[in-house]
Formats: structure tokens, sequence, C-alpha cells
């Protein structure tokens, strides 16, 4: 993309509204607007990002055996009414009415359509295991929405929702959520540490929050500091082997984590009170197993190798794909702006012309550009007539993690600038030279 011909609407000032630097950063650097009272537009630039988290946790989700699907944003009243959370919801739900006068409500969530869904089709234990998901907006009337993106009213989720016959086969389900979403949060960049936590109006006692430490996030934690050691790195998964999934639960969930609603001072107690720490995190994610609350309030049961007709086992686990813009900047900026992981960048690399107009420049850029798209990547070429100053301010907010300089002075030597976003090194190489280790960083991933 050439920004000349992009829509990158930067702010110069910091916006007085946003009281967190990924809220200020996300505005400044054109990638929202806020339509109203949490509730944003998505500009080009975050568009392009919210579509890189949610393909990665697509390609997770489907690599776990979980097969996507769409619901609609807009549900029925009288399925909320079955399983009794229509009145139970509270304010959060949104609810309207259509010109018949029905009673509808903007979901905050699936369970009950997923349910219905399921007793309409399947009937026979042969059926299972089965784990649907999709990513849709939702609609939570929060009473304080604030930091952005990062506790919206409209905002965008993935939830899935698994149904087995056995509770062994339910926890397996959790177990495979658990691993694809420590392998999702891996590729965006992030430490996301799985913490026991509450149910809250989705019900069930067996759950974990995904939180990932930041001084702004709005949970307090508890944890042994060596859980912060942990990560899943680039192991070997089969998702059908229960004990490798459930080998994984435990090397992530044994040692104490929690958030402040499980929290308990006599069992953190044990924890070496060196490695006892107490911080804030953003819950990035949640998962669930809840039994037969659903099914069972809904009819959705399946008939068992015995003929006997049984509830199936449900789960659900959800990922807040919109809320992940935030936590990825809260855990990797400067001052100069946002710092993005390889793995969720809008663009692959920036290029910058430092003197837009020199025939030499302009075609080396070009050159640069076409080498760039040819290896299916995806540059951001500044071929605006400001100066080089402003380049590398624009360059260094929006928070490529690479950079080629391009100036008729190093064209004599024959080389561009390679930086690095995150460390701020450079070093000159001849064109070819930049665009061939751009590539290979972004073929490693
Ligand atoms: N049905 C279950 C799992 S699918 C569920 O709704 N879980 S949840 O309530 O925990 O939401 C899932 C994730 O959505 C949360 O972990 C959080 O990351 C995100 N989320 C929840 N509320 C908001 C909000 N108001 N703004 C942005 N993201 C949110």
């Amino acid at each position: 993309m050439r920004l000349s011909r992009y829509f990158l609407p930067v702010l110069k000032e910091t916006p007085a509204e946003a009281q967190i630097v990924s809220h200020r950063l996300m505005l400044r650097a054109g990638m929202i607007k806020q339509a109203s009272a949490g509730i944003y537009s998505w500009l080009p630039m975050g568009f392009k990002v919210l579509k890189n988290i949610e393909n990665i946790v697509h390609e997770e989700q489907i690599r776990a055996g979980h097969i996507p699907m769409l619901m609609p944003t807009l549900q029925s009243a009288d399925l909320w009414r079955e399983s009794g959370r229509y009145d139970d919801y509270g304010e959060e739900m949104l609810r309207m009415s259509d010109r018949h006068g029905r009673d509808m409500l903007y979901g905050p969530t699936n369970e009950e359509l997923i349910t219905d869904i399921f007793r309409s089709h399947v009937g026979s234990y042969k059926d299972l295991p089965l784990t649907l998901y999709h990513i849709q907006w939702k609609f939570r009337d929060e009473v304080r929405p604030r930091f952005g993106v990062m506790r919206g009213r409209e905002f965008y989720m993935k939830d899935g929702y698994n149904f087995d016959l056995s509770k062994d086969d339910a926890l397996h389900a959790y177990n495979r959520h658990l691993v694809s979403y420590l392998r999702s949060y891996e590729r965006m960049g992030l430490q996301a540490i799985p913490m026991r936590a509450d149910g809250g109006p989705i019900g069930g006692d067996y759950t974990h929050e995904f939180l990932v430490l930041a001084e702004t996030g709005e949970s307090e934690v508890f944890y042994d500091s060596a859980v912060t050691d942990l990560t899943f790195g680039d192991r070997e998964i089969d998702y059908d082997d229960h004990a490798q999934c459930q080998a994984i639960l435990e090397e992530f969930t044994t040692r104490y984590a929690r958030t402040d609603e499980t929290h308990d001072e006599a069992v953190f107690a044990d924890v070496p009170e060196g490695r006892r720490r107490t911080a804030r995190g953003i819950e990035v994610g949640q998962i669930f197993y809840f039994g037969t609350k659903y099914s069972e309030a809904m009819g959705a049961t399946v008939v068992n190798d015995q003929g006997d007709r049984v509830p199936v086992h449900m789960g659900s686990h959800g990922i807040g794909v919109s809320r992940l813009l935030g936590a990825i900047i809260e855990a990797s900026h400067d001052d100069k702006g946002i710092i993005w992981p390889e793995g969720v960048t809008p663009f692959h690399c920036g290029i910058v012309n430092l003197k837009q107009g020199d025939e030499e420049a302009d075609a080396a850029c070009d050159a640069l550009y076409t080498s760039l798209t040819a290896l299916g990547l995806d540059p951001l070429y500044d071929d605006r007539n400001e100066r080089a100053g402003g380049k590398f301010a624009t360059m260094d907010l929006i928070g490529l993690p690479w950079r080629i300089t391009v100036g008729p002075r190093g064209l004599k030597n024959g080389v561009v600038e390679l930086t690095s976003r995150r460390t701020g090194e450079s070093e000159e190489l001849p064109p070819e030279q930049a665009v061939e280790k751009v590539a290979k960083i972004y073929a490693s991933l």
C-alpha cells in the first residue's frame, strides 16, 4: 500500500478522553473512531489488525478440530426465557422489540442459540464429540465502557461451544481449548496466563481466565512467579491425545494463579514468599465447563449406546478478539508509539523514501515495493512529500516491526537501511538483502 493512497488519519494531538496508553495510541494511529460510548468504527489499519487476530484465532481453532460457523447478532428473547437467563442477565442485555412486538435482544453471548441449533439437528451419541464456534459481534451494555476497545459495549468475540456425551470428554474439550488458546496468544506475541476464575453469568465452577499482565488491567491477580516462565513454544500437539492435552493443562495450571474472585490467602501462603506476586491483568479469554446447565434447561439430549436419552455435557470458550488489540498495545509500546509483534502487524514492513521526487530514490523504493509484494509481503510505502522527521514519527507511531529507509546518500553506496522498531537497531544492506532478511523473518513465523 502507498501511504499517499491509503486512509490513515493520524492525530497530532493526544486525545484528552483516553486514559490508557493503548486507547491513546489506537486513536492517534488512526485505527478506530468512537461512534458512541463503547462503540467504535474500525478504520482501515485497525480493521487490518483485527482481521489478523481473527485469522490466528480461526487457524488455531480449526487446527484443534473445532468447526467454524456464524450465528446472528440479534436473537429472540424466547430462547433466553427457556434457559432462565432473560431475567437473570439484567441491565447488561440490550433489549428491543420488532414491529410485531416480539422481544429481541442483541446477543451478549450465544449459549442459548447454539443449544437450540444442537437440539434441532443432533440426536445420537454417534454425532459426538462436536465443537462449534463463531467470531461475531456481541453487545453488553456495560455500566462503564472505558479504555477504548478494552471494555466496549459492542465488541468482537470468538465463542466456541462443545457438546460431549460424558464429563470426561467435555473436560478433554476444555483442555483442547486451553492448548489452542495458549498457541493463539503466543502467535500474537503475548503471554496470557491461565488463572482460576469465577463463572459469572455464564455459570459453571470450572473455569479459567487468560490474563495478560499489565498495570492498566482491570483484574487483580495473584500468582506464583514461576508461571511466567512457561511458554508453549513450537511443540507438536495431537489434539486427539487426551493424555497429552491433560498434561499441558496440568503444566500450565498447577501453580498458583488466580483472579481476585477465587483468590485464597491460605493457599497462596504455600507459595514460596519470594515467588508470590500480586499484579493487574487484562482478561483476554475465558474457558468454562458447565456440565448440563443449558442442555437440561433446553432439552439438548442424545440417545446413548444403551438407548437412553441423556443431556449432553457442555462448555463455552471465549476470546476477546477486539480487546486483544488493546492488550497487545499495552504489552508492546514505547514512548514513540506502538510496536506490533510480527504475528499481527498491519503491514509487514514500512518503506521510507527520504527524498520523494528524486529519480533514483523513487525507483529504488518502487523496486523494493515490487520485490516485497512478489514474496507475498504487504509493505506500507510512505511516498508522501513530507520531511524525513515526519515520516519517521508516523512509522514509529504506527509501529510496523521493520522499516527500510531509502535515501540518495545510501543508494550511492548501493545500500538501504533496515531498522527494527523494537530494538531501534539499524543495519545498512543492499536492497535485495534487506528484502531477503524481512522475508525470512516472516517465513519463520
Ligand atoms: N460465553 C462465554 C464464553 S464463549 C463468554 O461470554 N465468556 S466471557 O464473558 O468471558 O467473554 C469472553 C471474552 O470476551 C472475555 O474474556 C473478554 O476478553 C472479552 N470481553 C468480555 N466483555 C468485553 C467487553 N465489554 N469489551 C471487550 N471485550 C470483552
